[in-house]
């Protein structure tokens, strides 16, 4: 079939909801959980500020429009290879530099909601992906990872979604040997429903970080905060998310979409 027959019978299936478009991102405005990093980390992203500009009044009568203050790592979003020391050299690994091509991608989807309901520590191992792909089928090169934990009901709460006390934060996530397995069959990105891609335990693991550490390393991407996982088949939808092309930019805010069979 010709290409151009193929993306108009795909327009045919959007158009008659055949193939659905899901959500995948949470409300983004002064609510929103953002990350707290240890002490000895001084700083941490600023609460998310929206500011009118005007509302149909006297500073814009005909007219409303805001103005942000967001950092990049907020809410549903992109981290780019050169959020992490590791990646800083790939010079297609910013924001304004990765190439568009990446941003559309099928998407495997490794449902652990049940391990992590039961578990908040809950670690996913690259033997699990494997059990996983025995039974749904390898993931493939250029192909997006992500963990479903249904963690998106916390969304509503920083405390739920951050899940910190005295000892850290508990958070599901990945394993080294997780990301290096991935990493290994040619995956494009890696994606949480946490705050981010990492696990809470993360910090302790070697390397520390190893979803930070080893994706960006090897020029590839992040996600967080996915929202609707739930929703998605284990394979066979198709990943639509693109950071804003901030200017030496190391991840964004996205509105990340999937089509999927309705
Ligand atoms: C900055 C420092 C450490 C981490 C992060 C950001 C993220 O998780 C993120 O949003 O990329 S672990
Ligand atoms: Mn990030």
């Amino acid at each position: 079939m010709s290409s151009s027959k193929m993306l108009s019978d795909l327009a045919q299936m959007l158009l008659s909801g055949q193939i659905e478009v899901v959500d995948l991102s949470a409300p983004l405005g002064p609510d929103t959980p953002l990350l707290k990093l240890p002490p000895e980390f001084a700083v941490d992203t600023p609460k998310i500020e929206i500011h009118k500009i005007s509302a149909y009044d006297d500073k814009g009568p005909f007219w409303a429009w805001n103005w942000l203050k967001l950092g990049e790592h907020s809410g549903t979003h992109f981290d780019a290879p050169q959020h992490w020391i590791t990646g800083k050299d790939h010079a297609d690994g910013g924001t304004d530099t990765i190439p568009v091509s990446n941003f559309v991608a099928p998407v495997n989807v490794i449902d652990c909601s049940k391990e992590a309901a039961g578990d908040p520590d809950f670690l996913l191992t690259a033997d699990a992906v494997r059990a996983w792909e025995g039974e749904h089928g390898a993931i493939g090169k250029g192909e997006w990872v992500v963990m479903r934990t249904d963690w998106d009901r916390r969304n509503h709460s920083q405390d739920e979604f951050l899940n910190a006390d005295e000892a850290g934060p508990h958070s599901p996530g990945p394993t080294v040997d997780c990301i290096e397995y991935i990493l290994e069959r040619g995956a494009i990105g890696w994606g949480t429903q946490c705050i981010g891609t990492d696990a809470g335990a993360a910090g302790g693991m070697e390397p520390p970080f190893p979803a930070h550490n080893l994706m960006h390393k090897a020029n590839r991407y992040g996600l967080a905060s996915l929202c609707n996982l739930d929703r998605l088949p284990a394979k066979g939808a198709i990943l639509i998310v693109a950071p804003l092309k901030i200017v030496d930019g190391t991840g964004s805010p996205v509105r990340a979409l999937a089509l999927t069979p309705a």
